[in-house]
């Protein structure tokens, strides 16, 4: 039922765009131009397969004929008992995912730099074997690819020791079942009170359900609150909370033993719904009658007023300047790889400027919504959103909304619940972006007149995952000076509950009888930078005043401000506690110098508003002990690829992964080092979040910016630099490549006929 949900506003999105879209154009382009002008070359660059062998795609998703090799191998291996996932009980066996398998980093660069033949492509399924007297999670690594002849269990060696059942993520089916359970074992219990505040009809589905997570208050648990909500068709049924919660127990293995164990109603809790239906018809509750405002109220996302002018469009007068082949991402600058975690979320790696790697991956690990309130779902809520998948809930970037109309977008395959694969249309766009603000500049008008600079054009990486109510951003943008800047935007709907009581202790009122209940968004991201090679040390910079006798004038002194520099030496002298004092400047470098006899680095530099981590004495904090830091370095282990885990969602009082054990006070002097980043900040929703949060200011993320990694600026190189003195023509197509503007960029972008990549069904 969530699919829907997030499928109906696509819809709206969609459609809004389209009805005023085309004719707007044919209209300005007569008025403007009795004669067009000729079409620029090749105005949208379509992503191209992988033709060339030598490119690597080490890192590419798998594709649809891979992912359908492993599947029909693993049902060949695991036999007939095998369940498509999507109609699989509990009780059976199902194949839940496939994805790549990363391969091991040594190997990788031994292919990558020295040649070596590529390591075998590999896959990683999830099996969920319900169908044995002691169910498990089993992890499954299968190749080689294409043609996959083995099948090796990890699980134990990942995990040490099995993983029991209860962690699994939800399926489908599990929600199906349970909005069957809730809709036609219970809710006729309360048809009274439920006609009286919510318009229940018996047997109409005008309500839908949203889960809580995690599951329960300890290890073993699947106990989940759900939530219940007006189903508004073709708009979010986020903000539309009827004060009805339910806590199913859905531990048993057969869904015919799921009972409903408390009932949350407009303030007050109760054993069943039975029980408030009888409380009901004694006159002995108090209830709040919640109109259902259909389809047409002020939450809608429907645009209120005709379309207007056109915004500005960008264009590539000489085509684009950079190219999309495979997963590999080449502009004159920057080379990089991507592709899309199925639950960890987007990621790139072997990020090259001018050829020269400078991190290996770069990557998210996990989001973490901690929600506050007095109803059970927001007192409850900590979604640690890749337990539901990134990937899995990334959605197809729509022409010109999501990406500038002329990017380049790319789908994604996935094998997620099914027996075959599916295709996610447009699920990255890459692009180049004038900025409109000068990267450097400097005019003259003192001891000589001059003036140089450079327009600031980014290339970026971009995708989308809409994890049921949020929608996030996730963007990296490679700045032509070798900066790269990692960050995330929040936009969609704000989760609401039912408004009553000390209510505005979390959050504002933002409806009639309806809570934005306060929460945060926190991220955590791998940074496996490459700073000149592997081996990296760890410098930190701060400054501090040091009162000086002043040379010329021994008896007064003055603070003089100086650099501190220290090189970190351990784990834990680089891990820095959100909140607490950190550096200033922290930056990873080589022990090469530059032209001037400084380390070679990049900086880490964090634009963040730190969220108060959960409290350490919480029972599932160290399903998120990442949260502890705002930046923290550690040895790269591949033992330690990831900082979160798919299972630590349904089970963080016992966490698959525990990214405080990463940090043992390991050297990290000269090592292969992997910075891991937290950025979040905290949102008390405001009227203003109605219908949907906006991106501006909610945004957070890092840089990564050279530090003496080179010997100048190395924007000085650019091809869009401009420079012209004052006696020289600053119009003349020769000075400056501006001035050749009127002629070269004379030409009218091709526009491909708008897109969407389409809902899921
Ligand atoms: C989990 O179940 C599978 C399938 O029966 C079995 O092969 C595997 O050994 C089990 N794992 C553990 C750790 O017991
Ligand atoms: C919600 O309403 C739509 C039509 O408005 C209907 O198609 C859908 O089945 C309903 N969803 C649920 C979960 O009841
Ligand atoms: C919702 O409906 C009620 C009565 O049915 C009406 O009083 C109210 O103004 C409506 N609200 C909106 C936001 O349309
Ligand atoms: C840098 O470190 C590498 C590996 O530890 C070593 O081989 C090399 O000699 C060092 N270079 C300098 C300039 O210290
Ligand atoms: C870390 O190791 C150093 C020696 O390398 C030792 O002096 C220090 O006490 C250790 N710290 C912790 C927290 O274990
Ligand atoms: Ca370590
Ligand atoms: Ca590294
Ligand atoms: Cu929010």
């Amino acid at each position: 039922m969530f699919i829907f949900i997030f499928l109906s506003l696509w819809t709206l999105l969609v459609m809004g765009r389209e009805e005023g879209g085309t004719g707007r154009e044919k209209g300005v382009g007569k008025k403007c131009h009795p004669s067009l002008p000729p079409r620029c070359p090749s105005g949208s660059p379509s992503d191209q397969p992988w033709t060339h062998p030598d490119q690597s795609q080490l890192f590419a998703d798998l594709s649809q004929e891979e992912l359908t090799a492993v599947m029909s191998f693993l049902t060949q291996k695991l036999g007939p008992d095998l369940v498509d996932a999507r109609q699989a009980q509990p009780s059976d066996n199902c194949v839940f995912s496939v994805e790549l398998q990363l391969p091991p980093k040594a190997a990788a660069l031994a292919h990558l730099d020295r040649g070596s033949p590529p390591p075998a492509r590999e896959a990683l399924a999830i099996v969920f074997f319900g169908g044995q007297p002691q169910p498990n999670v089993t992890e499954l690594v299968v190749g080689p690819l294409p043609q996959p002849s083995y099948m090796r269990d990890v699980t134990v060696e990942r995990h040490g020791g099995p993983l029991p059942y209860y962690r699994r993520p939800f399926l489908i089916r599990e929600y199906q079942d349970i909005d069957q359970l809730i809709f036609d074992r219970e809710l006729p219990q309360a048809a009274g009170v439920l006609h009286h505040c919510c318009s229940y009809k018996q047997g109409g589905r005008n309500l839908v359900i949203l889960t809580a997570a995690p599951r329960g208050v300890q290890s073993g648990d699947r106990a989940t609150w759900f939530a219940l909500y007006y189903n508004i068709s073709g708009s979010g049924i986020f903000l539309h909370p009827v004060g009805l919660e339910l806590l199913v127990d859905h531990k048993a293995l057969d869904p015919a033993q799921w009972t409903i164990q408390k009932v949350f109603f407009q303030g007050r809790y109760y054993e069943s719904l039975a029980q408030l239906e009888k409380q009901f018809e004694a006159g002995q509750v108090n209830v709040v009658v919640i109109p259902d405002n259909g389809t047409g109220g002020s939450w809608s996302l429907k645009s209120r007023v005709p379309p207007g002018p056109t915004p500005p469009l960008q264009f590539h007068p000489q085509g684009a300047r950079f190219s999309v082949q495979g997963s590999r991402v080449t502009s004159s600058l920057w080379t990089f790889s991507f592709g899309l975690g199925a639950f960890s979320g987007p990621r790139i790696f072997d990020v090259r400027f001018q050829g020269e790697r400078l991190a290996y991956e770069i990557s998210l690990q996990e989001i973490l919504v901690v929600y506050g309130g007095n109803t059970p779902f927001a007192m409850m809520n900590r979604y640690m959103d890749r337990g539901f998948g990134m990937g899995k809930f990334a959605t197809p970037l729509t022409r010109g909304v999501d990406c500038p109309y002329l990017a380049t977008y790319v789908d994604w395959h996935f094998l997620l619940e099914s027996q075959a694969p599916r295709t996610l249309h447009d699920a990255f766009c890459v692009f180049e972006q004038n900025k409109g603000l000068p990267l450097r500049r400097h005019h003259s008008d003192v001891f000589s007149h001059y003036f140089g600079g450079l327009v600031e054009t980014v290339l970026v990486f971009r995708s989308v995952s809409s994890l049921y109510n949020y929608d996030y951003v996730w963007d990296v943008i490679f700045h032509p000076h070798g900066a790269i800047q990692v960050k995330f935007h929040a936009t969609g709907f704000i989760t609401s509950v039912f408004h009553f009581g000390a209510a505005r202790r979390y959050g504002n009122q933002v409806r009639e009888n309806t809570l934005g209940a306060v929460h945060t968004h926190s991220a955590h991201y791998k940074v496996d930078l490459d700073v000149g090679g592997l081996e990296n040390w760890v410098w930190a910079e701060d400054m501090a005043f040091v009162p000086t006798a002043i040379p010329w004038s021994p008896e007064h002194q003055i603070q003089t401000l100086q650099v501190t520099r220290k090189q970190l030496e351990t784990e834990e002298q680089a891990a820095f506690p959100l909140g607490g004092a950190s550096p200033r400047h922290l930056y990873l470098a080589s022990n090469q110098s530059n032209k001037w006899g400084h380390p070679r680095g990049y900086r880490i530099q964090i634009i963040n508003e730190p969220v108060e981590p959960l409290p350490q004495n919480s029972p599932m904090e160290r399903a998120v002990s990442w949260g502890r830091y705002q930046l923290a370095v550690t040895q790269r282990k591949e033992t330690e690829p990831s900082s979160s885990s798919v299972f630590n969602q349904n089970d963080p009082w016992t966490p698959t992964v525990d990214f405080a054990d990463f940090i043992n006070n390991e050297t990290i002097a000269g090592k292969d080092l992997v910075a891991w980043v937290t950025a979040g900040f905290l949102h008390i929703p405001h009227a203003e979040d109605i219908p949907n949060t906006v991106t501006v200011g909610n945004s957070v993320g890092f840089f990564l910016r050279p530090y003496n990694f080179f010997d100048e600026d190395s924007s000085i190189n650019s091809a869009d630099s401009i420079y012209f003195r004052e006696d020289q023509d600053a119009g003349s197509c020769e000075v400056n490549s501006l001035a050749c503007l009127p002629q070269v960029a004379a030409c009218a972008p091709d526009l491909p006929a708008f897109s969407h990549g389409g809902f899921s069904s």
